[in-house]
């Protein structure tokens, strides 16, 4: 792993709220491990292991039913490791799959009979060299059919320059932490502003409320800079919102976040119990076992 790498909590908290029956985690990674599912030779980064097993551990330690794994830019677009853990799940996972535009349908296909439910188009800069809007508008017709969706990670700043793109996508959406405000900002500020006319304006488009850790500027254990930006989400667009931990959390360096704490931080941005059923449970459920609706 990269010399500054911090590796997941070794002993999260047990946490004293209590998630619902049902709740996912709807963004979380695998990790090889590495001497098994070797990472991609264009990675920017190295990862430590974190394998299947220690995730099914974290979910059954926090009282969460079921997880989506979503494919991590160090595997590129080998999936071999997300598959595995999919198989190994006894059907409490799903997953999110990087794929290149030359992918067969056959391909999408054994994909989907795996447990994939989407693709992940990533445009933060640090983590992957940059992909035509071309190539990734072939992919968005090539997986449209099969009912999947499409999760997207970008930084605030880059929404203006990918706006056309996202908003032409031809399935449901799923933006990655809330497009990454800049919390010191007002909630109410043009930056988020913009952020939820894109959600107002576009039934399609969803957010994740999830990455407390990665936005925060206050830091642990309240993150209370960004829990404003959060509830505000989760408020206006009930069924549009997932939760996840982002265990076990690529790149963070300011600090390794308890995962017990993340999770206990949830009545605080949805905070009725109405409003946690849809964040927790209903929601991924229409996205990733619709077949349950
Ligand atoms: C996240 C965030 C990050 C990394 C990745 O696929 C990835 O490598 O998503 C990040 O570095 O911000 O959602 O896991």
């Amino acid at each position: 792993m990269d010399a500054d790498w911090l590796a997941f909590h070794p002993d999260p908290s047990k946490p004293q709220y209590a998630p619902p029956p049902g709740a996912v985690d709807a963004h979380c990674h695998v990790f090889g491990p590495a001497a098994e599912f070797p990472f991609a030779p264009e990675r920017k980064y190295t990862p430590c292991d974190a394998g299947k097993r220690q995730l099914w551990a974290l979910r059954d330690h926090l009282g969460l039913s079921r997880n989506v794994i979503v494919q991590a830019t160090c595997h590129g677009a080998d999936n071999r490791a997300l598959v595995d853990a999919l198989a190994a799940s006894n059907g409490l996972a799903r997953g999110v799959a990087t794929v290149r535009k030359d992918v067969t349908n056959q391909e999408l296909r054994t994909l989907n009979a795996a447990g994939v439910r989407g693709v992940r188009f990533n445009f933060v800069k640090r983590l992957v060299d940059k992909l035509s809007h071309e190539d990734l508008g072939i992919i968005a017709e090539k997986i449209a059919p099969l009912g999947w969706h499409i999760v997207i990670y970008f930084e605030a700043a880059e929404l203006p320059e990918i706006y056309p793109l996202v908003t032409a996508l031809p399935t449901q959406v799923v933006v990655d932490h809330m497009g990454r405000p800049d919390v010191s900002r007002p909630v109410e500020g043009p930056q988020f502003a913009r952020f939820v006319r894109l959600l107002e304006e576009h039934p399609n488009i969803w957010s994740k409320v999830s990455c407390p850790e990665r936005l925060s500027q206050v830091g642990p254990p309240g993150y209370e800079d960004v829990i404003p930006f959060s509830r505000y989400l989760v408020e206006r667009f009930p069924n549009r919102v997932l939760w996840g931990t982002d265990w076990p959390h690529p790149n963070m360096k300011s600090h390794m976040p308890d995962d017990g704490k993340l999770v206990d931080l949830i009545p605080r941005i949805a905070p009725t119990p109405a409003l946690r059923q849809a964040l927790l449970v209903e929601n991924p459920r229409r996205l990733y076992w619709p077949e349950e609706v």
